[in-house]
């Protein structure tokens, strides 16, 4: 089968290129992406007209999908960062020899497409043209991957243009692995391949990306988690930037004073909440730039400058409601993808804390009838717990003006964060860039429900929310953020611990969490001015005791407990750093190890 005839593109290696993995998959035909509405709507059709998506009656343009129950998050035991070498991947990553991967995933792409349509889906991460941002082209034989890219990047025709014949672009390709023999369709059914068969490569030498079985998220939507994180962080340390998983927000004093703060927090830990947030605090304004990814890339003035690389939300539903996060809901009103939420008579979706009750006889994710049984409390969710809405960043009533600038934002402070019931303050500033980078490398948080594969409720490290993202050995990407410091000593960037999940021994939310974290924020704001209330402690610079003024509900007996500094705790908590989480690093950085100790130190 040859296809460069009728290629909306001259580039050469890329039509050599759809052209060798068409030979390889076999689809019956193949349709190059334009990016247009009327693209989108085709896509749509196609699935509805499939049994595979919903039409909502109550959300202009909106469709629900149900997935297969082996499909409903990443799963991280068949991911694999495919270095040449295993130390490359280090010790926190899954490893197989590239070549030996590439054996076993080429004949599992053998015929995978048969009886489907191979999508070619060029797309920018980042403003089209930008200099920050990325090229990739998807190859997927799913359509509910080419709407989902179509919200979730700028896809299409203008990208092929900026590409020109010999542009730089990162292959990724992408099947289901459900081949359809002659004249079968998918029968309603959400196609993927059974656990053991899924795979999610990336070649981090040859800059690409081979995703098998899964039509999710992060495995498949191969923009997002692949490429703008573990293929870019590799790019990243070779070309002197970061690439992070950040939600990246402004937030703006009553005297119109604007800083740029990016957040690292594990998936599922409220950063879409966070970067939408509707501050309770008289005046200040808080608008979203992005929620999930951030590109930060040195300026001629020193500072970093950020991009969302991405053109959309892909956020959890369950938890989302008009209280906990309105901004992501009027998000939501129309134009949106939803997947694995309940569905109502009257064609609305629902979703456990959306904050109303179920009106009346729902389906659930599964497809089954579910009445709301609230006496039983171990009646099983009628939305799935990773259930996600996707929708288009600009719908965002928040998002700020300046979100598409190709320049992108400079940042002015970074927050790194996780749940944490105990020990962890509710804020503290790091003293030096190497005292932030070292709170980035303890990150941990209570497990959620994003992976498929973990036990849910522990507590597991994870170094700047990188864990399941970094494209190599963990131990060298802490040495490039402390390379960075040196290499760019005027950024002028605070960093800040915050945790807004602290307990009582009772176990009582200690702070209310939500619009009332603009407190903190204030905080940080007037930290990076030079305005702030503060105390030197030993985990570094607190807020005093009336830096922060006490949101409705919060004693000021629950402040000070919220701002202590918890001796004991630290010295558990350093003595499982060390044992436990450093010890994996044969090539940890010593200006870690030397944070590390300073903070035993001055705890002693
Ligand atoms: O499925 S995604 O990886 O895109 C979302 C997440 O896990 O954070
Ligand atoms: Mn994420």
């Amino acid at each position: 089968m040859s296809i460069s005839q009728n290629a909306p593109t001259r580039h050469a290696k890329l039509i050599a290129w759809v052209n060798e993995v068409a030979q390889m998959t076999q689809p019956d035909s193949i349709y190059w992406c334009n990016g247009t509405k009327k693209e989108y709507d085709a896509m749509i059709k196609i699935m509805v007209d499939g049994g595979l998506a919903t039409p909502l009656a109550k959300k202009p343009n909106s469709y629900l999908f149900r997935s297969d129950a082996s499909d409903v998050a990443r799963v991280e035991n068949r991911t694999y960062i495919a270095s040449k070498s295993k130390d490359d991947a280090g010790p926190t990553n899954n490893w197989i020899n590239p070549e030996e991967l590439k054996t076993t995933m080429r004949s599992l792409y053998k015929g995978c497409m048969k009886g489907r349509t191979m999508y070619v889906i060029p797309f920018s991460m980042g403003p089209i043209g930008s200099p920050i941002a990325k090229i990739g082209v998807e190859l997927s034989d799913s359509p509910y991957v080419v709407t989902n890219m179509h919200i979730m990047a700028r896809v299409g025709k203008k990208v092929l243009e900026v590409l020109g014949e010999n542009g730089e672009f990162i292959p990724c390709l992408h099947t289901v692995g459900k081949p359809l023999l002659s004249c079968q369709d998918d029968s309603g059914k959400w196609p993927c391949a059974p656990l053991d068969k899924k795979y999610i490569a990336h070649f981090p030498e040859t800059r690409e990306i081979w995703s098998y079985g899964s039509g999710y998220g992060g495995n498949a939507l191969l923009g997002k988690k692949c490429l703008a994180l573990r293929i870019a962080s590799v790019q990243a340390r070779d070309e002197g930037w970061l690439a992070e998983h950040m939600l990246i927000l402004k937030v703006t004093n009553p005297e119109g004073k604007s800083k740029y703060v990016a957040a690292a927090f594990p998936s599922a830990c409220g950063k879409t909440n966070l970067a939408m947030l509707v501050p309770t605090i008289e005046g200040w304004k808080v608008e979203t730039v992005g929620d999930d990814i951030a590109w930060m890339k040195p300026g001629k003035d020193g500072k970093l400058y950020a991009i969302n690389p991405e053109a959309g939300f892909f956020g959890v539903a369950p938890g989302t409601a008009m209280d906990t996060n309105p901004n992501a809901m009027l998000s939501i009103t129309a134009n949106t993808i939803f997947t694995n939420v309940a569905l109502t008579e009257d064609g609305d979706v629902w979703w456990e804390g959306i904050g109303y009750d179920a009106p009346g006889k729902l389906i659930d994710w599964t497809g089954k009838p579910w009445i709301q049984d609230k006496g039983n409390k171990s009646q099983a969710p009628s939305a799935h717990a990773n259930a996600r809405f996707t929708a288009p960043a600009q719908q965002c009533p928040a998002i700020a003006a300046n979100f598409d600038d190709p320049a992108g934002v400079p940042i002015d402070a970074i927050l790194f964060g996780g749940r944490r019931p105990s020990t962890i303050p509710l804020v503290h500033q790091a003293k030096s860039w190497n005292h932030g980078v070292f709170m980035g490398s303890i990150v941990g948080s209570e497990i959620t429900a994003a992976a498929l594969d973990l036990k849910a409720g522990t507590i597991r490290r994870d170094p700047f929310a990188m864990l399941p993202f970094c494209g190599y050995n963990m131990g060298d990407y802490f040495a490039h953020w402390v390379k960075m410091g040196e290499k760019n000593p005027n950024t002028g960037i605070k960093f800040f611990f915050v945790n807004w999940f602290r307990k009582t021994k009772e176990g009582k939310w200690l702070w209310p969490g939500y619009g009332e974290n603009s407190r903190v924020l204030k905080w940080v704001f007037e930290q990076c001015e030079g305005t702030g209330k503060s105390v030197e402690t030993p985990i570094g610079i607190m807020p005093t005791a009336d830096a922060i003024e006490l949101p409705a509900g919060v004693s000021a007996d629950d402040m000070k407990e919220l701002l202590t500094v918890d001796v004991e705790g630290w010295k558990a908590e350093l003595a499982d750093v060390k044992q436990n989480h450093y010890s994996k690093f044969s090539n940890l950085p010593k200006a870690l190890a030397e944070e590390l100790a300073a903070l035993e130190a001055r705890l002693a």
